[in-house]
């Protein structure tokens, strides 16, 4: 039988090209204006939060702004990702262990001069204490390739980059909801395929936190690039 929408069927390595229609509602330009300020004001609003209060997040809400990440683009369809939402605290702490264990190295001089220059304005150091404190961390993973019923392994394209863009539209539906995040990317990130129990094809791209901010949160005074240094219009 023949799919009607793009919803209702989806098409596996080595299928035929098979479209269907689309031909969704058009929004005046108003419209169009008017929303895309709107958004562009409030995602302005947005801040990385290194420190996070216990309270609890709606996890239904953490759970649809997963959703909304996994309708990315990605390379041939693949959507090469997994995301583990870590609520379990003895899971949380074991992450935080072995997180500031390889941050405590990094920091100490594995990061290089320069490196440790970059991050000195953003106060960042080895002690992670959004692993524990914040009610629910995001791990996505790339799944580098994908196996057969054989075991045998298939490319997945441009991963960096499927990833990348979910993980963008991850950040934009958890800011929306009015929830608070940081994107930690501890490295070398090897133990948490272990901690988390994934399979071989998948490596860990970042750890996420997620909550709300604690009362003495403080982030660092930054302004953003304007719109003229960093669009160019030809
Ligand atoms: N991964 C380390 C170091 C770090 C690197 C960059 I580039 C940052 O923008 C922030 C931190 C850490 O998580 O502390």
């Amino acid at each position: 039988m023949s799919p009607t929408t793009a919803h209702e069927w989806t098409p596996t390595h080595g299928d035929p090209y098979r479209p269907v229609p689309y031909h969704p509602a058009r929004i005046p330009a108003a419209e169009s204006l008017a929303r895309a300020r709107e958004l562009r004001e409030r995602m302005d609003e947005r801040r990385t939060v290194r420190q996070f209060s216990p309270d609890p997040v709606p996890e239904q809400a953490v759970r649809d702004a997963i959703a909304c990440a996994s309708t990315a683009p990605s390379g041939a369809h693949q959507q090469p990702w997994t995301f583990v939402l870590v609520k379990d605290p003895a899971v949380r702490a074991r992450i935080r262990e072995a997180a500031e264990q390889e941050e405590q190295i990094s920091y100490d001089g594995r990061l290089g001069e320069e490196w440790l220059a970059a991050l000195r304005p953003l106060g960042t150091d080895a002690v992670k204490t959004h692993l524990t404190d914040a009610p629910a961390l995001i791990v996505v993973f790339q799944q580098r390739y994908w196996l057969g019923e054989d075991g045998t392994k298939h490319k997945h394209y441009y991963v960096d980059e499927s990833v990348g863009i979910a993980v963008g539209m991850l950040l934009t539906a958890l800011h929306l909801a009015g929830l608070f995040a940081l994107t930690h990317t501890p490295s070398p990130m090897r133990f948490l395929r272990e901690v988390l129990g994934r399979p071989e094809n998948e490596k860990a791209f970042a750890v996420i936190p997620v909550g709300y901010p604690a009362q003495d949160c403080q982030v660092p005074g930054l302004v953003r690039k304007s719109l003229d240094q960093v669009l160019i219009e030809i």
